[in-house]
């Protein structure tokens, strides 16, 4: 017989929660990391992520993040350790833009509590931020800031606890079908299993080829500023994560300040300018002209921003040609092999629901959340 259940490959956001859920139910889990535990090789660091529940890319998200949600909730108690911090966001951009309008109508769809502020209000509120007399913005007390290496590590610490074997900087070189199953190789051995589950994040481009889909990497990049004035109005208690869309449908996105090694408030753009990139190739030096350019934007929207420049880092998103996930099972190896991938860099708030979903796949070939909007069938010719 098979030495595992399910092999996990990828223990980054999305294949961390796959090995704890797969490892909670009973199954035989083993996982493949390319890197050590919690790195930053890919799309999970940082330090922050916003969460959110009126979700402007589609309501078809919204139960999703509800369970997430819940399922966050779960993580904190089972580890003690700081995950999520609902400290409210606003997503702020003239009345017709993506970000409020789209967030207004799975806000109303899904009865989500919200409130639309002129920007008056939104200066009176949150006095650090300063929109335009015709901006609005939706607010919602429930979004906030999640932390992704605290996530990543909650995950793995509860997979290692229910018995799974992780194996670290222990990359796969390749798998096949093998009996009922898969066969897993590494340079250190060969694995085999009855379920294979590939979270490869910005690996991913062979994998979502094979499957008809085109995505690409995206190069990132996060910024971190200390205000003028020093940060207590930027504190996650006086302060709420915030999507900004301006009237060119630039969007910046950003955070309360947090202390630690991930001190100052963080800012980047939201895909603007992205780079196409690989893993392999990407630049992970941050530019001066880069540091200047979105200096320049905060400082129009936030005025204590920029202050005095911190730090920045590169990250990567997965990006398919509608930003929407791919979570299903393999089309040419439905029964054994089930991937997520594709995150488009609205990813992480989904973690841990994309980790039960996966363990439903893999467990039982079938999953009660709705994942319909996520089936790369969608980009068979002329769907998409
Ligand atoms: O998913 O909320 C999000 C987000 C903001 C910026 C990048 N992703």
């Amino acid at each position: 017989s098979p030495t595992y259940d399910v092999i996990v490959i990828g223990l980054g956001g999305m294949g961390s929660a796959a090995a704890h859920h797969l490892s909670a139910r009973g199954a035989r889990v083993l996982g493949l990391e390319k890197f050590g535990p919690v790195h930053d090789r890919g799309s999970s660091h940082g330090g922050s992520r916003i969460t959110r529940q009126s979700y402007f890319e589609d309501p078809a998200y919204v139960p999703l993040l509800l369970r997430a949600y819940e399922l966050y909730e779960d993580l904190e108690r089972a580890t003690g350790r700081e995950i999520a911090t609902l400290c409210g966001g606003v997503m702020i951009g003239r009345p017709g833009t993506r970000a409020v309008s789209g967030s207004l109508r799975s806000a109303r769809e899904w009865d989500l509590p919200h409130e639309m502020l002129d920007a008056a209000e939104v200066r009176r509120r949150f006095p650090t931020l300063t929109p335009a007399a015709d901006e609005v913005g939706l607010y919602e007390a429930k979004a906030g800031l999640l932390r992704p290496e605290n996530t990543v590590a909650a995950h793995l610490q509860l997979a290692t606890g229910q018995g799974a074997d992780l194996h670290f900087d222990e990359p796969m070189t390749g798998w096949e079908p093998y009996r009922d199953g898969v066969r897993v190789h590494t340079a250190k051995g060969t694995y085999t299993a009855g379920r294979l589950v590939i979270c490869p994040g910005a690996w991913a481009p062979r994998l979502l080829a094979d499957i008809g889909v085109d995505c690409v990497i995206e190069r990132q990049v996060m910024y971190w500023f200390q205000p003028d004035g020093g940060i207590e109005p930027f504190r996650p208690e006086r302060h709420p994560v915030y999507i900004w869309e301006d009237a060119a449908g630039v969007q910046v996105y950003g955070f309360p300040a947090l202390d630690g090694p991930e001190g100052g408030a963080k800012v980047a753009f939201f895909r603007k300018g992205a780079t196409p990139t690989s893993p392999e190739t990407i630049d992970r030096t941050v530019h001066d002209d880069e540091v200047r350019a979105m200096a320049e934007q905060v400082s129009g929207l936030l005025p204590d921003l920029p202050g005095h420049f911190l730090k920045a880092a590169t990250c990567m998103y997965t990006t398919t040609p509608d930003e929407h996930f791919v979570i299903a099972p393999h089309p040419a190896h439905p029964d054994s092999v089930t991937v997520a991938c594709g995150f488009s860099g609205h990813g992480f708030k989904f973690v841990p629901v994309v980790g039960e979903i996966l363990a439903d796949l893999a467990l039982t070939g079938a999953t009660a959340h709705p994942i319909g909007l996520f089936d790369p069938a969608r980009f068979a010719a002329g769907t998409v």
